[in-house]
């Protein structure tokens, strides 16, 4: 497939409700959609990148220039035979994980039209249906949490997880516990807590969690190992884990027992199934992590979904609980025992639905390679 051109936009989509984590609240997206051109087919993909830079130091105003001055222009007019030959000619940037799996998804998009295979199988994947969680947000109270955790279970996702800080966390658990004794429950702090809260977290430990992702900074291993040493509950790392190599020294050093897998955290499918591997080696479980996706990253991280070790249920979950119209079709739906089918069809299975996408463009750039 020969790359003709790359067209960047941003489209605006107003959340259903806001999502709030421990660095804030979102009440709508921008988001960058990334289209690669090649001989007639257009692979789509989506660059994760949030509206600031709190869950990582990428956010959507770092990603538009990385994408435009340094890696369009590493891979324009080239002829690749598969996505996965993009990371090496993005090689010499360093960091913009984000920025570059957008890219690097656009043209694995592409590569299963071209070959008329299903994205899922040209990953590696073998699963026909996948488990599928929900990530609640910080609510204005307590009764509103348990009334969403109420509604999810009720449409049957399998498992809850909840999102903590300090002042919201084991006031909380002994609540939702309180009504729901056995549900599947895990908690995400996105790195409220600090060394000095050891003991408070320790507490943690009587609610039977599946999980507690990312207590701790979201640059840290060491400290995540010594308090992995102190708790019964499972640590599962998010933030701290952006390529094969940190899960290798996470799952060496004890640091965790899960990982949550973000394919625009980690830089890509490629980099993706990489620590995909070494977790499935070392026997550690993992699963897909979200980033509040439109539809078009949310069938990447369905078609991700599918390899082997994403053993647990993913923040993998129906357009619906995010937006009142998604940009594909059909729309990401969730059976009622919690499950995403997928299908023998070429591509991610899903059409994007370039109508509805224009008029949500706030702004637009194709990028060509000009001629001679
Ligand atoms: O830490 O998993 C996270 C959303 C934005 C940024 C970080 C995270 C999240 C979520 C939501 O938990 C997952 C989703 O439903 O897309
Ligand atoms: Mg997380």
């Amino acid at each position: 497939m020969k790359i003709e051109a790359i067209t960047l936009r941003e489209i605006q989509m107003p959340l259903v409700h806001f999502f709030e984590t421990s660095f804030g609240r979102v009440y709508s997206r921008r988001i960058l959609l990334i289209t690669a051109h090649c001989d007639g087919i257009n692979g789509w993909a989506e660059c994760v990148a949030a509206e600031d830079p709190f869950y990582s130091s990428e956010w959507i105003e770092s990603a538009w220039p990385t994408i435009t001055h340094y890696l369009v222009p590493a891979v324009l007019g080239r002829t690749l035979s598969q996505g996965r030959e993009a990371v090496s000619l993005l090689g010499k940037i360093r960091g913009h994980r984000m920025a570059k799996a957008a890219l690097e998804n656009a043209l694995w998009d592409a590569e299963a039209q071209e070959k008329k295979q299903p994205l899922w199988k040209l990953l590696g994947g073998t699963r026909r249906e996948i488990p599928c969680g929900v990530s609640i947000g910080i609510q204005d109270s307590p009764e509103q949490l348990l009334e969403k955790i109420q509604t999810e279970l009720a449409v049957g996702y399998r498992r809850i997880k909840i999102k903590v800080k300090p002042g919201w966390d084991v006031n909380i658990l002994e609540k939702v516990r309180a009504r729901w004794s056995d549900i599947t429950l895990s908690v995400d702090a996105n790195s409220a807590y600090t060394l000095d809260e050891f003991e408070h977290l320790r507490k943690f430990d009587q609610f039977n969690l599946l999980m507690i992702e990312q207590p701790l900074w979201n640059d840290d291993l060491y400290y995540h190992a010594r308090l992995q040493k102190e708790l019964r509950t499972s640590i599962c790392l998010d933030e701290s884990i952006e390529q094969a190599r940190d899960a290798a020294c996470a799952v060496e050093t004890g640091a965790c027992k899960i990982i949550n897998i973000k394919v625009g955290r980690v830089g890509g499918f490629t980099e993706a199934k990489k620590v995909h591997d070494v977790c499935q080696s070392h026997n550690i479980p993992v699963w897909c992590g979200g980033m509040l996706e439109s539809g078009i990253g949310r069938v990447h991280n369905i078609a991700l979904s599918t390899l082997e070790n994403f053993r647990l249920p993913g923040d993998v979950s129906a357009s619906k609980r995010y937006w009142k119209e998604d940009i594909i079709e059909p729309e990401v739906e969730v059976s009622r025992d919690g499950l995403i089918a997928v299908h023998d069809v070429p591509g991610t299975g899903y059409l994007v639905r370039e109508d509805l996408i224009e008029k949500l463009t706030v702004k637009k750039e194709t990028m060509r390679k000009s001629l001679g």
